[in-house]
């Protein structure tokens, strides 16, 4: 599937530009096993890389202006990289612009590339296709002048393009991009940075995720809401225990005790957090056990914790954690990324994937009238030079 779109990105740069591309760069999106909306709450998430991606084939120019193609989007944008930066109207190309902005910020000397990318992660599906676009275009301008950032400060560079068109994200997407790997998952410790893989191995279940092919308009405004809340009660932790430095050093009784300290959504926020991050810890012990069935019961947990106490999940996705929830087949499901649409991610019994697929798709379509997307997913390599 990859080397169909390999071939048209670099096909469309030859045409377009007279001559092959010099770089070729793959950027995974992600999925996250669980741990959501912990990592801006330094605690510990276990996401991995996934074989959708997005292809950028990248040259120099010799000038000063680069010329970056969307393929996918019929659409295409110049910007000076010796001029002052500033976002456009144009969604898409802000994650560009970011990334050559946070670039010059850090002292690096850009010249102008030319660059086709396509892509075959869905947008909106809350599989990072934006932190793949970041360190994509970050990984073949580090590749092409020399510039020696390390892969990590490359994760650290897109996240901070993103913030720069608005979402206060944490490091989880990024970190992931760029540093995933065939079969395995990453924890990522998300206030130190450590990271340990762990093994994909998910036994008798198969991977697969339900897009429910809507996107909240909310998202963008309630993400970073949610952000300062958790900042908010982190703050009212710290105020009354002064050796806590974050959730992760907190028990559920800790948040409890200031109940009264905390405005009622604060107070729920910053439980959830605390729940989550334990969660976490006790999922990945689960995976490296074979214990699927206690990372599944997981799951459904923090789906519930997402919807009702973190609200940021949406009737659409309720109704496929409750179709989930009803099958045997299917042992753990939850809203995966930032929320308010997008996708749930699932454990679905080796087997029996095609019926559970089919039966979601007719419930899913019956109740809203929208289509039901399916992905299958292989968990994949981080961010790549190609070479044939
Ligand atoms: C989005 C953000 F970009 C991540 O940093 C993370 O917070 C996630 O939502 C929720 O876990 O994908």
């Amino acid at each position: 599937m990859n080397d169909i779109l390999i071939n048209k990105t670099t096909s469309y740069f030859k045409e377009t530009f007279g001559s092959e591309p010099t770089k070729i760069v793959l950027s995974p999106g992600r999925i996250n096993i669980i741990g959501e909306h912990i990592d801006y709450n330094d605690g510990y998430v276990l996401p991995a890389a996934i074989d959708k991606i997005i292809c950028f084939a990248f040259a120099k120019n010799n000038t000063n202006t680069s010329k970056v193609i969307a393929l996918d989007l019929n659409d295409s944008f110049e910007i000076d990289v010796t001029a002052e930066v500033k976002l456009d109207d144009n969604d898409w190309t802000n994650y560009i612009r970011g990334v050559i902005n946070q670039l010059k910020i850090n002292g690096f000397q850009l010249e102008g590339v030319n660059c086709v990318f396509s892509s075959n992660i869905p947008v909106g599906s809350g599989l990072s296709s934006s932190a793949a676009l970041e360190c994509g275009f970050l990984f073949g301008m580090n590749d092409l002048f020399n510039l020696n950032i390390k892969p990590i400060d490359i994760a650290l560079l897109g996240q901070k393009a993103e913030h720069w068109v608005g979402i206060k994200c944490g490091i989880m997407d990024q970190f992931s991009s760029v540093m995933g790997l065939e079969d395995k998952v990453i924890k990522i410790d998300c206030r130190t940075l450590e990271y340990t893989y762990h093994d994909a191995n998910f036994s008798d279940y198969s991977l697969i995720l339900f897009d429910s092919n809507v996107k909240h308009s909310l998202m963008t405004s309630a993400y970073n809401e949610r952000r300062q809340q958790c900042e908010e009660g982190i703050a009212i932790v710290k105020a009354n225990f002064p050796e806590i430095k974050s959730f992760r050093d907190c028990t559920e009784q800790t948040i409890i005790d200031l109940k009264d300290k905390m405005s009622h959504d604060v107070f729920r926020r910053s439980l959830f957090v605390v729940k989550e991050i334990n969660r976490v810890i006790q999922a990945c012990e689960a995976l490296d056990n074979g214990k699927i069935e206690l990372l599944g019961e997981l799951m459904f947990a923090t789906h519930d914790g997402l919807s009702k106490d973190y609200e940021v999940s949406c009737e659409e996705l309720d109704l496929l954690v409750d179709l989930a929830k009803e099958e045997t087949a299917v042992i753990g499901s939850r809203l995966m990324g930032g929320g308010f649409g997008g996708c749930t991610i699932n454990l679905v019994k080796k087997g029996q994937e095609q019926q559970i697929k089919d039966k979601f798709s007719k419930l899913y379509n019956e109740a809203f009238g929208i289509e039901l997307k399916i992905y299958d997913v292989k968990v994949s390599n981080g961010t790549s030079l190609y070479t044939k």
